[in-house]
């Protein structure tokens, strides 16, 4: 795999430099506390839950057609059990989070091992919308306007040593701030991991937002990861650490019930749950139950990462 240096790639080409000013702006405004200012929402709305707005973001070529979910679907339907166990609940008991200030631990097989501020690591990167179908283990889905960036120009910045065969991600682990961790239903902190071809994918993004604006606590402020193919499990929710490793990652879940969760986790519907079928499931909001499609149909753009392997002995 070709990973050049952060000094070899000028922002200017990853950014179109107008775009690139403006969030700058952006940032130094939202900085100076006059954030209000850049809101769509009335201030006394946005303040009381923590929304805004986020400026330039640009529509991507690499989004879905269909038509999103409503806001209310993708941020009081969710699972982070570090809120609870029931769907309401991350919605209900993460209100009081504060995702600021945010730094992640960049460490294991990469040049310099750092800890870093996320605003000020983002900063530079445009935002993209990506219209995504989420497709949970447990059958359900919903489509998303998620906001964030592609995962591989992050993972380029940081310099992986050309050693590095995968990445783990962690939560944040810190039980007066996230009361689910009290409650022994996962080992924690939350770990997830993906192969280092799977992170370079283009369709792989770290999200900040959706629906344009900030990303609500319940769907993993500040930072999550957004992998379409996969089962919604593997979109690992507040991270506060990336680490490169050439051995394959412990996955939370794998950890937990390993005859029924796999380290790959593409959605697939002829590997059914040992619990239930995975042919089929049902879109929020609707009545009929749908057909579940090969890596969430985005088979074309993927298929080709898993030539080879047994996907139904490799879950
Ligand atoms: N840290 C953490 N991340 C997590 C989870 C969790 O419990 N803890 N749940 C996962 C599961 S099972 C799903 S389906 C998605 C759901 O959240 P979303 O609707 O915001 O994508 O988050 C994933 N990320
Ligand atoms: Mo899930």
């Amino acid at each position: 795999m070709l990973i050049r240096k952060p000094a070899d790639i000028p922002y200017s080409e990853v950014t179109p430099k107008a775009l690139y000013l403006r969030r700058r702006e952006f940032i130094q405004t939202a900085a100076a506390g006059a954030i209000g200012a850049a809101v769509a929402l009335s201030p006394r709305e946005s303040r009381a839950q923590g929304r805004a707005k986020l400026p330039n973001v640009r529509k991507s070529s690499l989004s879905a057609t269909e038509a999103p979910n409503s806001y209310d679907d993708a941020t009081g339907y969710n699972n982070f059990y570090e809120f609870g166990t029931d769907k309401g609940d991350p919605k209900a008991n993460a209100q009081r989070f504060v995702p600021r200030p945010w730094s992640i631990r960049v460490d294991g097989l990469v040049k310099t091992p750092a800890t870093i501020d996320l605003d000020t690591f983002l900063k530079p990167f445009p935002l993209e919308e990506r219209i995504y179908r989420l497709r949970c283990v447990e059958a359900w889905s919903m489509v998303i306007p998620w906001v964030g960036v592609p995962l591989a120009d992050v993972i380029k910045k940081l310099e992986p040593q050309p050693s590095a065969k995968f990445v783990e991600f962690t939560t944040l682990l810190d039980a007066s701030r996230m009361p689910g961790q009290r409650v022994p239903v996962l080992q924690w902190p939350y770990v997830e991991g993906l192969r280092m071809d799977e992170a370079m994918h283009p369709l792989s993004i770290l999200a900040v937002g959706l629906y344009g604006e900030t990303l609500p606590n319940q769907n993993g402020a500040p930072v999550r990861l957004v992998v379409p193919w996969k089962y919604g499990f593997k979109g690992i929710k507040s991270i506060v650490r990336i680490r490169f490793t050439d051995q394959q990652p412990r996955n939370s879940w794998q950890v937990s019930q390993p005859r029924e969760y796999g380290f790959y986790a593409n959605v697939n519907p002829e590997v059914d749950h040992p619990r239930w079928s995975q042919a089929t499931e049902r879109r929020l909001g609707e009545f009929r139950r749908r057909k579940t499609e090969m890596f969430n149909g985005y088979a074309q753009q993927v298929a080709s990462l898993y030539s080879g392997l047994d996907l139904r002995k490799n879950y």
